[in-house]
């Protein structure tokens, strides 16, 4: 029964759940709690959780959750509902594709709608040459494959990652990502023949943010010219705009010089848009921005609106250079999956999505910048399109000796964790990231409707000036860093 007294239907998820946040009970509310108490006696304690509010539907800007609470959502499942929840196209072709066949292995008995995602890959992916393209589960499966086609069309081993960087949790992704915590602590061993760079961070680059691009650069081509040998070199692996790592941009010119270096040498340019791809940063994929053309392109998430998919796109020639059979999986490019797909991306050009990602900036831009101008504690606003985050610091100005041209200064992972915390509280489900646990991310779904955006803007500011409040007077010594066991999952 509702606190009307009446009837409550059973709940039903996408664009028709009213938008709007209304909490009914305390976050997690009672039901949520009982789940979490099953959830202890039955799933392992390794797969992590950031907020355990159960849901039991979804869609639009909107969580509801077993308790009737419902949250803003900030998160879209880690960038992968940008076409919102349950949306009406994804919710449609799904129900069509499993009433005809719900799997037949593509290996086996092919059928139209893997050729027609592979089609539409070469449509939207950047670039007019001929591509050909190859579907998986997950990012991290398709990064993997990425790997193996360079290293297949090479003849090379090597495989140049970066500082910061996230690519999965499969061995060979493990050690293409940077974080050990929590990602690679005690997975080890790691895949051989991987090389890590530098980032163009430009809020943490010793020599500014105008240089960054450019220097960084500059070094990562000596390092591969010196240390690896780039004919040793089989893929340069890049995030466009680094995602788990703290939605870092790269320095102007960095990915651009990157890319030119790579055609010179006959190193295949990997650009990992699995969180980027799709429309989130404002482009159909953030590598347009730059007007970048990469080798291959792997994408996920968003690809398929909350279904697994997971893609590898890329040159004809250096796609086909593996042996037939050399490619494949169960599931790879399931019907299902591939039907979700289809109505994702007719969603996303219909609703002309990368118009509203825009949007999504031009409205929490501003007022991001604004919290930054207010609290000492956001060292840094960055981003593109809807997908835009917080580096939150220790005091700016704290252990700078005067007349020195200031640091970049410490991350401050505990306000972080505090903040996303009382955000989570008042109803809006918001993530962390950051390779210090430092940043927090918005990533709402791009039908998100403006007043709940507003609100969700609203809250952190709420947030923050309850932060301020409590805040100790700023530190003079650094404080001790909690040991990693003690650490509650990053997102
Ligand atoms: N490449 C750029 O962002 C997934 C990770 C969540 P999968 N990011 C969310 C977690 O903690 O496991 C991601 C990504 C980039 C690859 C991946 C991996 O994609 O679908 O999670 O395997």
């Amino acid at each position: 029964m509702s606190e009307t007294g009446q009837a409550q239907l059973p709940p039903r998820g996408g664009p028709g759940l009213p938008q709007v946040r209304r909490l009914v009970t305390a976050i997690p509310g009672p039901r949520s709690v009982e789940l979490a108490k099953r959830r202890s006696q039955a799933v392992a304690r390794g797969v992590g959780e950031t907020l355990p509010v159960y849901v039991a539907a979804a869609g639009g800007g909107v969580l509801v959750d077993v308790d009737g609470n419902s949250l803003i959502d900030f998160g879209s499942g880690i960038a992968v509902v940008s076409v919102g929840n349950a949306a009406d196209a994804v919710v449609e072709n799904v129900r069509e594709q499993a009433g005809l066949f719900t799997h037949t292995c593509f290996m086996v008995t092919p059928y139209e709608g893997y050729v027609t995602v592979c089609e539409e890959l070469a449509r939207l992916t950047p670039g007019r040459h001929e591509k050909r393209s190859a579907l998986f589960n997950s990012g991290a499966e398709a990064v993997e494959n990425a790997v193996k086609i360079a290293r297949a069309h090479t003849g090379r081993s090597a495989v140049v990652a970066f500082a910061h960087a996230y690519h999965g949790r499969t061995n060979l992704t493990m050690a293409l990502t940077a974080k050990s915590m929590p990602y690679k602590h005690h997975f080890g061993p790691f895949a051989p023949e991987i090389y890590r760079m530098p980032m163009a961070y430009p809020y943490r680059w010793p020599g500014g943010p105008a240089a960054c691009g450019e220097q960084a650069a500059a070094q990562v081509v000596e390092t591969i010219a010196t240390e690896i040998g780039a004919e040793n070199v089989a893929a340069l692996v890049i995030e466009p705009i680094q995602g788990e790592g703290g939605f870092i941009v790269p320095g102007t010119g960095f990915l651009t010089r990157l890319a030119e270096f790579c055609a010179q040498t006959g190193i295949v340019f990997v650009a990992d848009e699995v969180q980027t791809g799709f429309a989130r940063t404002g482009d159909m994929f953030a590598c347009e921005h730059e007007g970048i053309v990469p080798d291959l392109i792997v994408t996920a998430k968003g690809i398929a609106g909350g279904l697994p998919l997971a893609a590898v796109t890329g040159r004809a020639g250096i796609m086909d250079s593996p042996h037939v059979g050399g490619l494949g999986g169960t599931y790879g490019g399931n019907p299902v999956a591939c039907a979700a797909a289809l109505g994702a991306i007719a969603t996303i050009e219909r609703g002309d999505l990368t118009a509203r990602a825009r949007h999504i900036e031009r409205i929490a831009m501003p007022r991001l910048l604004a919290l930054r101008d207010r609290y000492p504690f956001i060292g840094d606003v960055r981003g593109r399109g809807a997908m835009l985050a917080l580096e939150l610091v220790a005091d700016p100005t704290e252990g700078t000796p005067p007349n020195q041209p200031a640091p970049a200064p410490a991350p401050d992972r505990m306000v972080t964790v505090a903040a996303a915390a009382e955000a989570h509280r008042r109803g809006l489900v918001l993530l962390t990231a950051g390779t210090w646990g430092n940043v927090l991310r918005l990533l709402p779904p791009l039908v998100i409707p403006d007043n709940l955006l507003l609100e969700g803007l609203d809250i952190l500011d709420e947030v923050f000036a309850d932060i301020a409040r409590h805040r100790p007077r700023p530190r003079l010594q650094p404080q001790p860093q909690p040991q990693p066991d003690s650490l509650p999952p990053t997102h």
